[in-house]
């Protein structure tokens, strides 16, 4: 039956079909299936704690140490101003689609709807980079930060073998393995329990980085701020293609939308919000750490705790590195849930197997996909160094940015109609400089990336014309007559999702 199916399917649709975008009542429709789909337990305070627990993380703890001593000194204040300028304008974006199609999958969802199976196809493929490349990068930074508090505080040395990749001098790290594994365990048992753990881990993060803030500022040198720009223009801009990894993690909110109370509000709120308490901690924590020492002596793995040890503030030092284990423990437990969803919602569609859209029936989270996400992730943060799934991760993120501003544009020109509770102010022009902006921060990262990503997105692409297209639930629908050629004709529609569950 799959077979004929499967043959009707590829005779019936063009190749031109790969462009067919999701039709959005279809989309909206399918988020309403409350009996099937995912509990809604978030409000806008836990999306707003789940930005911040999203995004503050290995960036500010972590790469503001290699950003500052390699590539921008205490310009690295400038930097982070750059990469939150871009970072924002893309949250516009976001925001808006996130009003407009509150459905879980975040930007792959969004550009289903606006710009076709294959453009969405390769966004769903590049967040792979962002969220699950991502949080095998902050897995290796948790797993930084937690042997040297081992050490630091209680006296145990973990055996350099299984702290280190295979590319690093080691066999396997394996405190990254065991906590990204630990994560996994907690996401399937159930969202609202995750996210109540998550809420409070994100209030001692956000302690931890006050009280640096308090105790470093009566201890800032300004001569540390001298020279601000020892690596030039070029360093505060290649410095801002790094820790550009900082703000990663504010979209991924969207992609809980179909678990929250009243997305249309909430999204924007959280998105925002998030944002916004970010952008200021980072600037403030940057300019002080800089304050601190000289930026020469930041290129170390836990920068921020490391500031307080050499100016002889080595109590405080260790309370940072605490607050760094429970912040970088958010940041995995966000990004994990992030990927588990896009995978769902792939799955749902037909993009992927079938049996990743599958909900647990008694915790009501889709058990599969965030099984296959946990493992992946926790076999690539054991054998692979931080700085290639770093850079991976950011360009993934930017790419998507470039799409996302793009479809706010399309869809603005497409369905003007569509309510939009929150509206990008000045479209095209921000979009616009989204795009440029995200782009530029893609050409300061280093030309090997840039392969590594086009390659990626080669397999993507290889993935989708042989498995994909022809698995496609929405063009077997079209296909089988259930969905009509253009969007007029879909408000008859009432059943649209006979999947196998
Ligand atoms: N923004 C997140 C971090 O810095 C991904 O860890």
């Amino acid at each position: 039956m799959k077979w004929v199916v499967l043959m009707k399917i590829t005779a019936k649709t063009p190749l031109s079909a790969i462009w067919r975008v999701k039709p959005m009542n279809l989309i909206l429709q399918q988020g309403g299936d409350q009996e099937h789909g995912l509990k809604r337990t978030l409000g806008p305070i836990s999306l707003t704690a789940m930005g911040i627990g999203a995004i503050v993380g290995t960036g500010i703890f972590v790469l503001t140490g290699v950003g500052a001593a390699k590539y921008a000194g205490p310009g690295l204040i400038l930097s982070f101003i750059i990469a939150g300028i871009v970072s924002g304008l893309a949250a516009l974006c976001y925001a808006e689609f996130a009003s407009t199609v509150p459905l879980a999958g975040s930007a792959y969802t969004y550009s289903y709807a606006t710009l076709g199976e294959v453009i969405a196809w390769i966004i769903g493929w590049d967040l792979i980079l962002e969220y699950a490349v991502g949080a095998a990068a902050v897995g290796i930074g948790w797993s930084g930060y937690f042997t040297d508090l081992l050490q630091g505080s209680f006296g145990i040395t973990l055996p350099h073998d299984l702290t280190t990749s295979p590319f690093s001098g080691g066999i396997i790290n394996l405190p990254a393995v065991l906590i990204i594994l630990i994560i996994t365990a907690l996401l399937v048992v159930g969202t609202s329990e995750s996210t109540k753990v998550n809420n409070v881990i994100v209030a001692v993060k956000l302690a931890v980085i006050v009280f640096f803030l308090i105790t470093g500022f009566g201890h800032i040198n300004p001569a540390n701020w001298s020279p601000f720009l020892p690596f030039g223009n070029l360093g505060v801009l290649r410095g801002a293609g790094i820790i550009f990894f900082a703000y990663i993690g504010f979209d991924q909110i969207s992609t809980s939308a179909e678990e929250t109370l009243n997305p249309a509000r909430d999204m924007p709120i959280g998105i925002i919000a998030s944002l916004l308490v970010c952008t200021v901690l980072y600037i403030l924590v940057t300019a002080v750490l800089t304050g601190l020492v000289s930026y020469k002596e930041l290129d170390v793995a836990s920068p921020v705790s490391h500031a307080l040890i050499i100016i002889g503030m080595g109590a405080a030092g260790s309370i940072i590195s605490v607050g760094a284990v429970c912040g970088l423990t958010t940041v995995l437990l966000i990004l994990l849930f992030g990927q588990s969803r896009i995978i769902f919602s792939m799955a749902r569609d037909g993009l992927l197997p079938d049996f990743f859209s599958r909900i647990h029936p008694r915790y009501r989270t889709p058990y599969l996909s965030t099984l296959l996400v946990g493992v992946v992730v926790a076999l690539v943060a054991g054998l692979t160094p931080i700085d290639v799934v770093a850079e991976l991760t950011n360009i993934g993120t930017l790419a998507a940015f470039v799409l996302i501003s793009f479809a706010v544009i399309v869809l603005r020109r497409t369905q003007p109609n569509l309510r939009r509770t929150f509206r990008v102010p000045w479209v095209p022009v921000l979009p616009i400089l989204s795009m440029l902006g995200s782009f530029a921060l893609i050409l300061t990262l280093p030309l090997i990336t840039i392969v590594r990503f086009l390659v990626w997105l080669a397999l993507g692409l290889l993935m989708y014309f042989l498995y994909s297209r022809h698995n496609s639930h929405l063009q077997r629908d079209i296909a089988m007559g259930a969905v009509g050629s253009d969007h007029s004709d879909l408000d008859d529609i009432t059943e649209i999702r006979p999947r196998s569950r």
